[in-house]
């Protein structure tokens, strides 16, 4: 874990450098597929939308979600995830979805920055290492 500062521009050129962006998705994908079927289930998702946490840091302060209520968010977007309903979501689904998500979060975010804590190997995390990369070259 480590206090990551970042900003909607961040998260945007992550997302529009598509090869870096496939490549992270890829690792993401392999690195949740615990079972290695090629698929995630929802325990295995489950695992990456904690580490997005979408729900419990609102600008950088913790929000306390009732337990109940966030499975249920977590319910409907998997369903969200697996765009042909078959309940799993494979590769394609996994990154059209995380596409628009990050995307969805860059906007809410405006132009301030936030500061977030993050997990090593999350996808926010992934999207700071990949600005700094671009800075450092
Ligand atoms: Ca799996
Ligand atoms: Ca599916």
């Amino acid at each position: 874990m480590s206090v990551e500062v970042l900003d909607s521009a961040t998260i945007v050129n992550f997302v529009e450098d598509e090869e870096a962006f496939n490549i992270s998705i890829r690792d993401r994908f392999v690195h949740l597929d615990t079972d290695r079927d090629g698929l995630l289930s929802y325990t295995e998702l489950l695992k990456e939308l904690e580490s997005l946490r979408l729900f419990e840091t609102h600008f950088g302060i913790d929000v306390k979600t009732d337990p109940k209520e966030l499975a249920q968010v977590y319910n409907s977007l998997f369903v969200q995830f697996d765009h042909d309903s078959n309940g799993t979501v494979d590769l394609e689904e996994f990154k059209a979805e995380m596409k628009r998500m990050m995307l969805a979060m860059a906007n809410g975010m405006g132009f301030l920055p936030v500061q977030m804590v993050l997990e090593e190997g999350s996808f926010l995390k992934k999207a700071v290492e990949h600005e700094s990369t671009k800075l450092a070259a």
